[in-house]
Parts: C-alpha cells; structure tokens; sequence
C-alpha cells in the first residue's frame, strides 16, 4: 500500500502560534488520537487495537513506561500510546520501488517525519561500500555480512551493540548474551542519555536504582512533587494516578521552568466527568525554577526541614527510621545547615516563600512521592540532585510505606527491563558470573563503552561496526552533526528496526537495515504464539503479545534476528548457547532468565498464571537495603552555581505532543499552542525585551563552548512564552546540533540535553534552503 501524499514542503509560512493551553487530556486529546487511526488503519482495526492495549492478554503499550493499574479494567490507554500504535501497526508498506528511486543523499534532506510516514520496512536492505542506494538482500545474506565483519576485528571491542528501550525482555536478555559471547561489555543504550542518573543517584542511598513505588501508592499519598516531567505529553496515564492522588485528599506540587498545561489542569477522558467538566486542578503549587536549580532547591527544602526539627523537637524528623536504617545522617545535617541561601536563591530563581510553601507542605505530609523524569536526569548536576532527593525522602521515612517513596518515571516502555537483562556496558560481576555458569563462558569483565562513548570511538575509528536494536542513535545523540560526519567512518552499520529514520540515511561504509515485526503483531514460532516481556517504570513484569497479523511476510521478530546471527557467528564456539531452541519457543529462553536474574525463579510458570509480576525489592519491601552496609546512606554533595555570561540564555531540548523521542507524529505542538512547525525557541518576554529581540523574531541559536567553534540552528522563530526568566526550550532531535558531545552530566555521562548555553542573533530570512523540516 502506498502512503497517503504527505506534505513535505511545510514552510515557516505554515507555522501557526498560538496561546498555550491551560489544561490536558479530556476529549479533544480522544479526537486528535483517534483521527489519524481511523484514517490509516480503519475502524475495524483501530478498535481490535485499542481493545487490547495494555489488557490483560494483549500487547504492553510501545509509549512509555508507565505503570499498568489492576489488569482486570479494561482500555486503559492514553491519545499518545494510540499515535504510537498507528504509527507501528500501519497497513502502509515500502515498495520495493522505493529504494531504487531515493538515494541516501536525496533521504538525507528529508525530515524524520517524512521518512517515519513511508511506512513499515518490509524486506532486509543492504548497502554495498562505495554505493548510494539500499538494494534488497536476502536474510542469510545479510547476517553472513554482519558475521563476516564481526569476524574480520581485531578485537570485539571493535564493535558496539546498541539498544532502544523498544526491545522487550527476550529479545534483550539474548542480545547483551550475544555481545558478552562475542566479547565485548560494549553496550550502550538509551538510558545512557536517559536515565542514567537516576540509577547512579539512587543506589549509594539506597542499594537499588528503581523506583520504590506501587502503582496503587500514588492515590495513598499525601504529597507528590513532580519534578521536570511533562506527563501529559509523555506520560498521559500518570495523570490518573495523579488525579487519584487529588481525589483522596493529597496535594501536588509540580517544579518545571515550563507551566506545563497538563500539570495544571486535568480532565479524565476515561470518566464522564472528564469529558463534560471542569476536570481536576493537580498543581496545588507551580514552582517555576531556573533550569538546572533543583538541586538547590531540594537541599534548601532539607534545610528547613532540619530547621523545623530544631524548633519542634521529635516531630518532624522520622528518628525511628534513621536510626534503624540510616548511616550519616550527622555529617548530612552540618553540612545542609551549611548552605549558601543567597546562592539558593540565584540558582532557583525562586523567593524564600516560594521555597518555604514546598517545605511547609513537605513537613506536612506523612506519606509523600517524589516523581521526575527527564528536567532531573540530563542536568550536568543530575546524580547528586537525585541523591539530595533521595536524602530527603530518608529524612522523613519516606522510603517503604504506602503513599510515599522515590520514583523515577522512565521512558521507552522497556527500558527498566533492558538494564534488568543484562543491557548495560558496566552490569556487576555477580550478574557475569551467573551469565557465565549457564552459558558455560567467561563474560569479558572490563567495562564497555556507554553511548557517548561509543559515538566517539566510531569518530575516532577505534569502533567499526556498529549495530542497533531499534533506535536513531545519530539523531538521538548530541552533537549530532558531528555524529553524522563520525558513523561514515564506521566499516558497517545495522540498523534492526520497523520503521525508516536518520540513522538508516547516514551509514557506515556498508550498511544494513533488518526489518522486523511490532509489538502489536503476531510473533508464530515453531507453530505456536510467542509473548515476550516488558518492565515497567514500577518493576512489574507484564505479558506482551500482539494481535495483528505481521504487516507483511518475510520480518523476522527482535528475537529471531539475534538467534539467526548467534548461530552464524557463534554457533560453533559456542554450543552450549541454544540458539534454535530460544527461537523455537521463548519458554527456553525465559527459563535461562529464570536462571540467571534473581527476582525471576519460575518466570514461566508465574507469567503465565499471574499474566504479571512484580519484582521484589528490598527498600519497597521491607527496608532493607542492599548497600554495602546494608543501610541507607545519607550522602554529601557540593553544588555549583550554574554561570551563565550576559546576554545568554539556558536552553533544554524537549518533546512536542506530537513526537515520540526521534519519531515525529505531527508538527504540532497543542498543549504549547505550536501548529506546522518545529523551528520554534520558547523565551520569556521580559528576556526578549532585554536582548532586543521580539516575538515571532527569526533567529539564529548558537550554542557555546570553550575552546570549540559555536554550533548553530539557524533560522528559528522566538515564541514569547511564560517561560522561566534566563531560560529557554526548543525541541528533540533537532537541538542536538547544539550539544557539545563534551557537555556531559558528572559521574553518568549523560549528555546535558536540559542545559545549554545559548546566544540568539537576529536571522536571516527566509531560513537555509534544503533544511530538512524537521530532524
Ligand atoms: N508521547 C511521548 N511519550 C514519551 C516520549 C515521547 O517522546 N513522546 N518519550 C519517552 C521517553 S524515552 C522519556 S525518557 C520520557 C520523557 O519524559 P519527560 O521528561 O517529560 O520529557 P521532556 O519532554 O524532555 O520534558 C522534560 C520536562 O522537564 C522540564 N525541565 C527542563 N529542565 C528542567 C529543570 O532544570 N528543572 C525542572 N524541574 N524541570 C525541567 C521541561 O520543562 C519538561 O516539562 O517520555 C517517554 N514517553
Ligand atoms: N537533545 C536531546 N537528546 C535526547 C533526548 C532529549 O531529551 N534531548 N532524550 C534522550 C532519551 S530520553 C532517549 S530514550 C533517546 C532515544 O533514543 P532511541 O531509543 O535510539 O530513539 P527512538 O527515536 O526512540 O527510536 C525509534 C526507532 O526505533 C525503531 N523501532 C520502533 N519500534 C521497534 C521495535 O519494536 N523493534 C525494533 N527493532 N525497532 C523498533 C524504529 O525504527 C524507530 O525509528 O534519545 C535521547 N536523546
Ligand atoms: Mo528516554
């Protein structure tokens, strides 16, 4: 089927700016979702699709990774899980046609949008060395390429194995299996520009990077402080846990720079009430911080809340719970009383009340969440502002009890259970070891490259091939012009993917794209119908198989493209790995889980009666904690100021509403007001006055790097938005071009896509001929 003709030529003319708005997710959410599916995939199938989201039975939903509530209610799915769906499940195919007529330079000018809108990948692609198109190729053929690379290095650590959080559990387990046999702890991932820190942040406090969290807690807290997450975009479900919250008498205090629509305001399309009323007001205070001050701001709550002990002795500190499971709480109280206010107060931008009010409801409440997500993570401070979190939540006990707990809400749907299957380049030795007796091998031990680091070392040359389950690494990654000069240098690139993006367009020397089957497909082996697994953001393992016929015949699933180049590759050194048998029926490899990651035992047998799990988890559970001293750990941070030269601004890269991280859905931006375009940079008013600029301005963003030429985005529209003073956004992928690949986040290395310093300059008009509309 061809696709429908899509508009391309979109131009800063199209662009429509309009006002944000001020409350998310009722019934036009449901309308925007449901028009494009009807139009791309009929009714018939839209329903059979929404029927299965996230039910028990069905398929786990590709969007985030929210939790699922009670598997019994039926339909619960958000406007944006149901985009994701008809973007995989659409009935539109590439011809083969295609290849022949678009070369690699004529994609390279064309948008991500435009190459995600071609439709599904149908038949394995290879690109020889020296050559300008894809042209088909059959399976064996293309793994014997990949083998035959593989094979041709000097070393493993020549190669990287990237993964997406789309790959669920199965798949993962026998992918970082593959890479450790191979040899080589080369295996970076998302979460290493993701997530990161919160694992990094967590541990030392408590033994356990996850979440401390039951989905039921949200509705029995008291507070939840939503920390720089934007859910009614990206986590639309959490806003009925939210709502929940609300309901039974809890309060919401939400930090961001941005007053994200959905923060305040929302309508339940899920309940009568929320198609007809006024919905539910969340935030019951907005804190709008300086970008990058949440560390401040959370060691100056901690401050008063010492202060408050001090005053009311025995009342608001949680001695009981210190002194049973904490370690250094005393150096932890001098050294908070120590603070800088006067640096607090230029760090956050925040007033003393302002500060006071957050403490205040804090002291308060007896069962509080603290949530965050991505405004947290990719700061260059974001491992110790985790800690400091963490060292909050200890001081009141609110680790291991109804209502209250850490969680970090992660991304990509799997992304928690990639890291739990072994997807991580510095996983701990006892994870090697039990790798190790089932498989009968010596894992390599040194750690590998993380995501960054793998990108340089394809620049460098020192890494040659570079395969990826899933993702668009070259546009995900910062500095991304500098990537795309960088992955030409690589010998061979492989791409294991559903749908066309920049990384299939920008290749090593020879390049292969390997198709595969949806999550909301089919997935028959051996006669029989496969599920996989998935983790979501509250370590609960849930069931997954999809319900619509493969879009076409001939795609091999996530798992049988790993099992097929093990057997090429390693088949023979490696007996004792059952490659056929764990393409034959996923029962096997789900026993060797069982086998090797504690938290597993009986996975088969539970899976299949409980349809989902949860993992156990010593904090949650029952405080203990798996630190070295088997206590949780006050810790110690130093802040810095952030500095920013006059006349500069903060920028973050961040998601439209319709987006899914490199995937662009629409050129829309509702809850922001954004219609037909991308190209847009949100700034206060009051600091567009002060750089002598005005609203709907064309501006060019130069980035800012000691001792580096600038990077530039050119021609770009300033939007007048109420955004916090010295701060500014503009949107992901396309801001890459502007992260220096050295701006990274202290001890995770993950790059500060939340914290760039830019300059804006009067541009010209109309903008760069042949910039792809958007990246
Ligand atoms: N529909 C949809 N769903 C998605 C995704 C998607 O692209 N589309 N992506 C998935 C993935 S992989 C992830 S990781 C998550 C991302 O989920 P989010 O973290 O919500 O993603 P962003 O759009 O990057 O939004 C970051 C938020 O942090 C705020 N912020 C920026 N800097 C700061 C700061 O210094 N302090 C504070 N307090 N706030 C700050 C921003 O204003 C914004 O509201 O969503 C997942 N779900
Ligand atoms: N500047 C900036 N950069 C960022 C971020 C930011 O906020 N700002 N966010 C970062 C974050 S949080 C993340 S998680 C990364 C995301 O980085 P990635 O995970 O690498 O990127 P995605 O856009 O999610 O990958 C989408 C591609 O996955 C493939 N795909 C989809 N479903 C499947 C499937 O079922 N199987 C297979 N094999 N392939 C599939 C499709 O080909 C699709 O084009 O980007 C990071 N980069
Ligand atoms: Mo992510």
């Amino acid at each position: 089927m061809r696709p429908k003709p899509l508009k391309n030529d979109f131009t800063d003319a199209d662009l429509e700016v309009g006002k944000p708005a001020t409350w998310a997710v009722g019934l036009p959410a449901i309308e925007h979702a449901m028009i494009p599916s009807e139009l791309e995939m009929g009714t018939e199938r839209t329903v059979k699709i929404a029927l299965t989201i996230n039910h028990k039975r069905g398929f786990d939903c590709p969007s985030c990774a929210w939790a699922n509530p009670d598997k019994s209610k039926p339909l619960e799915f958000c406007e944006n899980g149901i985009k994701s769906i008809v973007w995989e499940s659409t009935p539109l195919t590439i011809p083969a046609s295609f290849w022949a007529e678009n070369s690699l330079s004529s994609m390279l000018d064309k948008s991500e949008y435009w190459l995600g809108m071609q439709g599904r990948i149908v038949e394995p692609m290879y690109k020889p060395a020296g050559s300008d198109h894809y042209e088909p190729v059959d399976w064996d053929r293309a793994f014997e390429v990949v083998a035959g690379h593989l094979r041709a290095l000097d070393s493993p650590d020549e190669a990287v194995f990237y993964t997406s959080g789309r790959i669920m559990n199965e798949p993962a387990f026998l992918y970082q299996l593959f890479a450790r046999a191979f040899g080589t702890n080369n295996l970076p991932d998302c979460s290493n520009m993701c997530h990161e820190a919160t694992g990094a942040g967590m541990t030392p406090a408590i033994g356990i990077g996850k979440s401390t969290i039951h989905y039921d807690d949200f509705g029995k807290s008291e507070l939840v402080i939503v920390l720089g997450q934007n859910p009614g975009t990206n986590h639309p479900r959490m806003l009925n846990g939210l709502e929940e919250a609300k309901i039974n008498g809890g309060q919401i205090v939400a930090v961001n720079p941005l007053p994200e629509a959905s923060l305040m305001r929302y309508k339940n399309p899920q309940k009568p009430s929320g198609m007809i009323g006024h919905g539910t007001t969340l935030a019951d205070q907005f804190v709008q911080i300086r970008g990058g001050g949440d560390m401040h701001l959370i060691q100056a709550v901690a401050k008063r809340v010492l202060h408050a002990e001090d005053a009311r002795p025995g009342t608001v500190l949680d001695h009981d719970f210190i002194a049973a499971h904490c370690d250094g709480f005393t150096a932890y109280r001098d050294h908070i009383l120590s603070i800088d206010d006067e640096e607090v107060l230029a760090a956050t931008g925040l007033t003393e009340a302002e500060i006071d009010a957050v403490a205040d409801k804090y002291i308060a409440s007896n069962a509080t969440i603290i949530t965050w997500c991505l405004g947290i993570t990719q700061h260059k401070n974001g491992v110790a502002t985790i800690a400091e979190v963490m060292n909050l939540l200890l001081l009141r006990g609110n680790i291991g009890k109804p209502g209250a707990g850490a969680s970090p809400v992660r991304g990509h749907s799997n992304v928690q259970g990639d890291r739990t299957m072994g997807i991580w380049e510095q996983m701990p030795n006892d994870f090697l070891d039990a790798l190790g007796r089932e498989f009968r091998f010596d894992p390599p031990r040194d750690h590998g490259l993380d995501t960054v680091n793998s990108v340089n070392a394809v620049e460098r040359g020192d890494v040659k091939v570079m395969v990826s389950m899933a993702g668009n690494v070259i546009a995900a990654i910062s500095d991304s012009g500098r990537a795309e000069a960088g992955i030409r240098k690589a010998k061979l690139t492989v791409q294991v993917a559903t749908k066309l993006n920049r990384s299939h367009v920008v290749t090593g020397e020879e390049a292969l794209i390997l198709p595969v089957i949806g999550r909301t497909e089919r997935d028959v082996q051996g006669g029989r119908l496969q599920f996989v697994t998935s983790e979501d953001t509250v370590c609960t393992i849930n069931m997954s198989h999809g319900e619509l016929d493969p879009v076409a015949p001939g795609l091999l699933s996530d798992v049988s493209v790993i099992c097929r180049l093990g057997r090429k590759l390693l088949g023979d050194s490696h007996p004792v790995i059952p490659w056929a048998e764990f393409e034959h029926d996923y029962d096997y490899i789900r026993d060797a889980i069982s086998r090797v990651i504690p938290g597993f035992e009986h996975f088969n047998t539970r899976i299949r009666k409980e349809l989902a799990f949860t993992l156990p988890h010593g904090p949650r559970d029952s405080r203990t904690f798996p630190t070295s001293t088997g206590r949780a750990q006050f810790t110690l941070h130093e802040t810095e100021l952030l500095q920013v030269p006059p006349g500069r601004l903060i920028v973050q890269t961040m998601r439209a509403h319709d987006q899914h991280n490199t995937t662009i859905y629409s050129l829309n931006d509702r809850y922001r007001g954004i219609k037909n375009g991308r190209f847009v940079i949100f700034v206060n008013p009051d600091d567009l006055a002060a750089l002598g600029l005005t609203d709907g301005q064309t501006v060019d963003v130069f980035s800012e790097w000691p001792g580096q030429p600038d990077r530039v985005l050119r021609g770009y529209r300033t939007v007048s938005y109420p955004v916090a003073r010295g701060c500014a956004a503009l949107y992901f992928p396309e801001g890459n071009e502007l992260i220096p690949r050295e701006s990274v986040a202290d001890v995770c290395n993950t790059p500060t896509s939340k914290q760039i310093t830019v300059r804006l300059e009067p541009g010209a008009h109309p903008v760069p001929a042949g910039r792809p509309l958007a990246r």
